[in-house]
Parts: structure tokens; sequence; C-alpha cells
């Protein structure tokens, strides 16, 4: 499998989750504002959304968006505890918390990343995200991850998104267990090898 991706977006929700399964993939850098890739393909026609992240598959095909990709991931690994299984309760559970994560908080940071958005509008995108926050604070003073003991592929994708924190000034030290979610999933080797690889963190001494 490849995936397509740009350092620190959305797209190191999949990586983890892929080092995390102990998938056999690739890697393919993505320039977003050209639509090439480093291999010099032409991303549209890969993927004519244009964004990332994509997964290129073993029959050619390719796999895009987030959510699905994650567990397209997990499911491929079975017995990994990344997702649980189809048709219980807790997988609907899983896909609760990743509708959430895809519209509540991914796309609420998506005012934050336009030059052009006005002050007014973005300081009313932190205020939005500040509640989902609070949200999240609440449930993960229950439990270490998303949902229950155990890390899932939602817990990949939290981390991704709330690490853009740190890309817009956004202070989370209010948010204690939010804050020590973000530590928890950083510390696990899968995180700081998917960082490492996308050029984010240096490789330990
Ligand atoms: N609906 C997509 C959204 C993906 C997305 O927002 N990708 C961003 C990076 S986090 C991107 O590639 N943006 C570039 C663009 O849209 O041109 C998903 O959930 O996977």
């Amino acid at each position: 499998m490849k995936l397509y991706y740009y350092p620190g977006a959305c797209s190191l929700a999949p990586h983890i989750v892929a080092r995390e399964a102990g998938v056999a993939f690739t890697l393919e850098k993505v320039d977003l504002a050209n639509r090439t890739t480093e291999t010099g393909a032409s991303f549209t026609a890969i993927n004519p959304k244009g964004y990332v992240p994509a997964l290129g598959l073993q029959d050619g095909s390719v796999l895009t968006e987030a959510s699905a990709i994650v567990q397209y991931l997990a499911d491929s690994q079975p017995g990994t505890d990344l997702a649980p299984a189809h048709g219980t309760i807790e997988r609907y559970r899983l896909l609760e918390w990743l509708g959430f994560i895809s519209t509540e908080i991914h796309k609420g940071f998506g005012p934050l990343w336009n030059p052009a958005t006005p002050d007014a509008v973005k300081a009313a995108a932190k205020e939005r995200l500040a509640s989902r926050f609070a949200y999240l604070d609440e449930k993960l003073g229950q439990h270490p991850f998303l949902t229950g003991s155990k890390f899932t592929v939602a817990d990949a994708y939290l981390f991704t998104v709330v690490n853009w924190t740190n890309f817009h000034g956004i202070d989370i030290s209010s948010f204690p267990n939010l804050q020590a979610f973000q530590a928890r999933v950083a510390s696990r080797p899968s995180v700081q090898q998917a960082l490492e690889a996308e050029g984010l963190v240096k490789k330990a001494a």
C-alpha cells in the first residue's frame, strides 16, 4: 500500500495507524500547492479531490477520506484492537468519534488555515473549537483513550488534529485531560516513528 501524505496534515492519522497495525506500506509526499507528488506524478490524477490522505491499494485503486482509510488499515490486520468488530455497538461508538473528529475538530480548524479569513471569523472558529475541546476534556478525564482503555484509530485521528493547536498558537492547558492525552499518544513509538518519517521531529540520538 502507498500512503500519499503531507507532513503533519490529517494524513498523519492513517500514517500512525499503518505503523500501529504493522501494515507494509510506503509513503509518497504530496506538494499540495502544485498537486504533484515527490516522484513527479500528478496528484489529481491519483486523487481527483486533490487532498491528502489517499491510500493506494494493491489492486491499483485508491481509497480516500481519513476516517475510511484508518478503518481500512485497522481491519486489514485483524487482532490489532485498533477498531472494534463490525456490527457491534463498540464499532458504532468508534464511528461516532470519527464523525465528531472529522466534522467538529478537523474541519473546525478549516478557517484558521486560510490567510484570507477575517480575524473575527478566526476568533469564532477558535471559540467553537474550545467548546469541543471542553467536551473532549471531560470524556478523557474518564478514560485514557476516546473509547476506553484501548488506543484506537480515533485516538490517532484526534491526536493528529489537536496537534494543529501548535501551528495556530492555541493554548490547551485549560484542558488538562486533553493535554495529557496528546502527551500520552505522542509517547507511543508508532507516533514518534511517524513524526520522524514526516520530518516533524528529529530522530532520537
Ligand atoms: N474530507 C477529507 C479532508 C482531507 C483534508 O482536509 N486534507 C487537507 C490536509 S489535512 C488537504 O489536503 N488540503 C489541501 C486541499 O484541500 O487542497 C478527509 O477527511 O480525509
